[in-house]
């Protein structure tokens, strides 16, 4: 699959850096996919978001995931709400905390532009979707993918696979911030997840702590 993952940018913060969430999907869908990184935090808002769907127009992707938290998602819904305009045969997918944890009421408001939500850990869900949307596989068994169903509400999957072992996933692939890791001499490691002070969401965890070290 041809897959376009963009972090969008922010009018709110004056931010930079990068995601490493990005870092590690790449590094999880790079071996099957073609995957092109667009990265905007700390950029140009409306020059991002123009550059963004300029490249969506000549590269049509088969899939556009988009990677946001709160503070970036007023870009991220001046995206989505052109990807399907655009072609409506793309597949926009999105993950982050924004989205992870208000999928309800991003459903409400995008129905017709959003075509999935993952509410977990990207690095294995992801690629089972992609696998999914090519063989016409099995949704209800990803964990934490929330879809629509047939009669115009949606369907959450329980979260039912964390990652245990962090050693387990590939190494975060930072090719497409390789060049700012090289003028800045930083590069961001994250030996953990989950919340650093055992903060805990909601629902979705049936009560369990997700904050781990
Ligand atoms: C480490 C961290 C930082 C670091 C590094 C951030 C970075 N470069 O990534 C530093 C200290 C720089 C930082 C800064 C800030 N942070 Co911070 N940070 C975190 C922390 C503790 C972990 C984030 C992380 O790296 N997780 C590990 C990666 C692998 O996970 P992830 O990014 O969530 O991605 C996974 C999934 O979400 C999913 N996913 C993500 N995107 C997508 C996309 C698709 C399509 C799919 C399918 C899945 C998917 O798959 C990924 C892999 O599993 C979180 C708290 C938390 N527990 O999440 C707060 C948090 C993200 N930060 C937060 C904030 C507010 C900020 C700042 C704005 C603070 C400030 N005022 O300056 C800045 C903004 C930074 C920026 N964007 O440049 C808030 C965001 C709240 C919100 N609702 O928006 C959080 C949630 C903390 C909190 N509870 O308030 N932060």
């Amino acid at each position: 699959m041809r897959i376009a993952l963009v972090y969008p940018p922010t009018s709110e913060l004056d931010i930079k850096g990068y995601s490493l969430g990005l870092a590690y999907l790449c590094a999880s869908l790079n071996k099957r996919h073609e995957v092109d990184v667009y990265n905007y935090n700390g950029k140009e808002f409306n020059k991002s978001i123009r550059l963004f769907l300029s490249s969506i127009k000549i590269k049509k992707p088969d899939l556009v995931g988009i990677s946001f938290n709160s503070f970036n998602r007023q870009g991220a819904f001046k995206l989505l709400k052109q990807i399907k305009k655009i072609d409506k045969k793309i597949f926009v997918v999105l993950g982050g905390v924004h989205p992870a944890t208000l999928y309800v009421q991003i459903f409400k408001y995008f129905y017709n532009d959003v075509d999935f939500i993952i509410q977990s850990e990207g690095e294995i869900s992801l690629p089972m979707l992609c696998q999914a949307l090519e063989t016409g596989g099995e949704l209800s068994l990803i964990s934490g993918l929330v879809y629509k169903d047939k009669s115009g509400g949606i369907i959450a999957n329980r979260v039912s696979n964390l990652v245990k072992n962090l050693d387990d996933l590939p190494l975060p692939d930072y090719s497409y911030v390789a060049e700012e890791i090289k003028q800045k001499e930083i590069g961001y490691l994250i030996t953990s997840r989950g919340c650093p002070v055992n903060c805990e969401r909601a629902y979705e965890f049936s009560g369990k702590n997700r904050g781990r070290s």
